[in-house]
């Protein structure tokens, strides 16, 4: 980083500065409310696919409690770790104006808490409107640790720059994995990959239309009604899988992603990448019944690595007019069109398609940059113990590591 151009001013005046800052544009930071949430991190056992396991998770639930806020206000999360490992909550998407010491990186912004310790994040949302996720920053715990973080515009669901919905649903796309989320990250620090999750979940449930005893199941359920409009805030909170997301008879419509809203454009196919969030509309305009919603874990080109076929289903289901219960049981679900999981070109037009959506609440986005920076990012190694050289590519002799330009982090010893 440079400071070139930047005036260099005594201590005092920058001080000075700063509170001027706050009394004049700081208005409603001043008097932003403060949302305040406990969460303890602990253990349970949960049944998925006819297997107890241990999971990691906050509150004792999956997906974790939804955090909701109205943008400007501050937040504030009390975390008590009770669980055996050393957790960092970070609030993916979060811009951290003034605050990046609440980020949740561990050994970057913070030291990771203990087991039987405690930390508070404080930070405000400010900025910024849509959904966004938490979820732990240590090893591969974001696996279960994970939920919602939904900011609502200051001025309510009417200044939405779409029509409004007449129902919000979070809905998380994720991995149920039956393995030890700290073996498994031991066995990818080692070079091993390859362990594969169990099954895919959409709001923690492994989906249907069978389970492991061979009962029919409907998995998660949306009702809807016919004619109204639902807004699904999608969450992608899988360790590694994107997938793509189909409803069989009906569209979505794209309006926002990562707390931005974009140009709507309308698609019968939703790609969702890991750490992903994409708010769509959704209109009961199909003859009323029952849908599979399906989701289908993307697949890297072969000569990679190949995954098992995973997807994950769901249902809509139209309520009945008469009584408000859910009716047509007799009729067969229609199912989707599965897109190929090799289909790479329909994640490309997806992501290729949106575009920010000028809004007179955000900031133009500049055009003229006063800097160019050229950033590789890659896959490399590292021998142990800091030796020179090593054995590498699945070698205990070396740690697999991400680069930016070449670099790596390498965690303090
Ligand atoms: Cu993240």
């Amino acid at each position: 980083m440079t400071s070139r151009g930047v005036p260099v001013v005594p201590a005092v005046a920058a001080a000075t500065a700063i509170i001027f800052f706050v009394l004049t544009a700081g208005q409603p930071t001043a008097t932003a409310a403060i949302v305040e949430h406990t969460f303890i991190v602990s253990q349970v056992n949960m049944t998925r696919s006819c297997k107890e396991t241990l999971v990691t998770v906050v509150n004792g639930q999956l997906p974790g409690p939804a955090i909701e806020v109205t943008e400007g206000n501050s937040l504030s999360v009390h975390v008590v770790n009770k669980s055996p490992y050393n957790i960092t909550i970070h609030w993916h998407g979060v811009k951290q104006r003034l605050s990046c010491w609440a980020d949740g990186v561990p050994m970057i912004t913070q030291c990771p808490i203990r087991p039987n310790h405690n930390f508070t994040y404080r930070f405000d949302v400010a900025g910024q409107e849509g959904t966004l996720l938490w979820h732990a920053h240590v090893g591969c715990f974001r696996a279960t640790l994970h939920g919602a973080l939904i900011i609502r515009p200051r001025h309510g669901a009417s200044s939405y720059p779409f029509p409004k919905p007449h129902m919000e649903i979070p809905m998380i796309l994720g991995e149920w994995w039956d393995m030890d989320l700290a073996q498994l990250d031991r066995n990818m620090v080692d070079g091993d990959f390859l362990d594969n999750p169990t099954a895919m979940t959409i709001n923690g449930q492994l989906g249907g239309p069978f389970d492991c005893s061979g009962i029919v199941k409907d998995g998660f359920v949306l009702d809807v009604e016919t004619g109204m409009t639902y807004l699904l805030r999608l969450i992608n909170a899988a360790l590694f899988t994107e997938f793509y997301l189909k409803i069989a008879g009906h569209k979505f419509t794209v309006v926002a992603s990562d707390a931005n809203y974009v140009n709507p454009y309308t698609t019968d196919t939703i790609a969702i990448a890991p750490g992903e969030t994409t708010d769509v509309l959704v209109v009961a305009d199909a003859p009323p019944g029952k849908y599979y919603m399906v989701a289908v874990a993307l697949q890297t080109p072969k000569p990679d690595q190949q995954l098992p076929f995973f997807m994950t289903s769901g249902t809509v289901q139209y309520r009945s007019h008469n009584n408000g219960t859910r009716g047509h049981h007799n009729v067969a679900p229609v199912v989707p069109d599965l897109p190929d999981q090799h289909d790479t070109m329909t994640t490309y037009y997806f992501h290729g398609n949106m575009t920010s959506l000028r809004h007179p609440r955000r900031p133009q986005v500049p055009v003229h940059a006063d800097e160019h920076f050229f950033v590789t990012l890659s896959d490399g190694s590292i021998c142990r113990h800091g030796h020179p050289s090593c054995k590498r590519s699945g070698s205990n002799e070396s740690i697999l590591v991400a680069a930016m330009n070449n670099v790596s982090f390498q965690l303090p010893v």
